[in-house]
């Protein structure tokens, strides 16, 4: 079970006979005044600069999103995806809730993206998945559908379930999907992270398929959250995690040292070559 993912020029495969892949999360105005500043004046400087600083810290895929109060995403998002383009070589991930927006960006992309996200709603499934088809994309389909985020890991296995049937319905082979299994603050229910790592095993088990997670929610509202995410971040590879949507800045070395403890990192290769590069510094 293997994803591909590709620029113009680099290729990356998502699959448990790889290393884990980060894909870095800093391209989004969330939380960030200065950045949302920009994208409502057009400026996209600081999305070139997050993009260049994320390639050069390891990050394998760059998430792009451009949505926040203020912003036309049908006109800004390819804006910031052509931009992104022109700064760094590695693939990217198209990140919108608009299908409108994700297909003028699809219609720039330079390779096979991963389209961030489908959901199980059914207008989401209705809109996004023909244009997965259609640009033969990758995408990555979360756990809620029209009655919310279930609690309960049992229906979220089940929304993964019919994401799969209704994709493969469209003539996208389950490969080309990737599940996200939802990440919430174990700060607001202390058994959110056991419910996402089930989550996980589940789907892994029952669909075989590749699966990925962002996990910086996890330690919302705690103090060190580095700490708290960084030990997610171990769980949820050995779980059989994929692929991460993190700062991969702060977690990049605690990926290194699990994919090197699972076996996924021949002769410590990795590892080691990330050790030389901190020592140059
Ligand atoms: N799954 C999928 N997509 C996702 C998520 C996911 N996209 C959005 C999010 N989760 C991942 N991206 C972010 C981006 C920013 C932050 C967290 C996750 C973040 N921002 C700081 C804040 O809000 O405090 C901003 C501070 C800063 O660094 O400047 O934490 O789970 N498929």
């Amino acid at each position: 079970m293997e994803t591909m993912i590709s620029s113009a020029t680099k290729q990356v495969l998502i699959g448990d006979g790889h290393p884990t892949v980060l894909i870095g999360e800093r391209i989004n105005p969330a939380g960030k005044k200065k950045m949302s500043e920009a994208l409502r004046a057009g400026n996209l400087e600081i999305v070139c600069q997050e993009a260049l600083a994320q390639a050069q810290v390891g990050a394998d895929i760059i998430d792009v999103c451009v949505s926040t109060f203020g912003v036309d995403e049908v006109t800004l998002l390819p804006q910031a995806v052509q931009a992104v383009m022109e700064t760094v070589d590695v693939p990217l991930c198209i990140d919108s809730a608009k299908p409108e927006a994700l297909e003028a960006a699809l219609r720039v992309y330079n390779g096979r993206p991963l389209i961030n996200s489908v959901t199980g709603e059914e207008n989401s499934l209705a809109r996004v998945l023909p244009l997965v088809k259609k640009y033969q994309a990758a995408v990555i389909g979360l756990v809620q559908d029209d009655e919310g985020i279930p609690k309960k890991w049992e229906r979220r296995v089940a929304i993964a379930h019919k994401i799969v049937e209704r994709a493969e319905a469209v003539g996208i082979p389950k490969e080309d999907v990737i599940i996200d299994c939802l990440t919430f603050a174990v700060g607001a229910d202390t058994r959110s992270g056991r419910i996402t790592i089930e989550t996980v095993h589940r789907v892994k088990v029952e669909l075989g398929i590749n699966v990925i997670l962002g996990t910086s929610n996890i330690s919302f509202g705690l103090p060190d959250r580095n700490v708290i995410n960084n030990a997610f971040v171990a769980i949820a590879i050995a779980a059989g995690v994929n692929c991460l949507i993190v700062d991969a800045a702060k977690v990049r070395p605690t990926v290194l040292a699990t994919d090197l403890l699972l076996a996924r990192d021949e002769h410590a290769r990795r590892y080691v070559e990330a050790y030389r590069g901190r020592q140059k510094h």
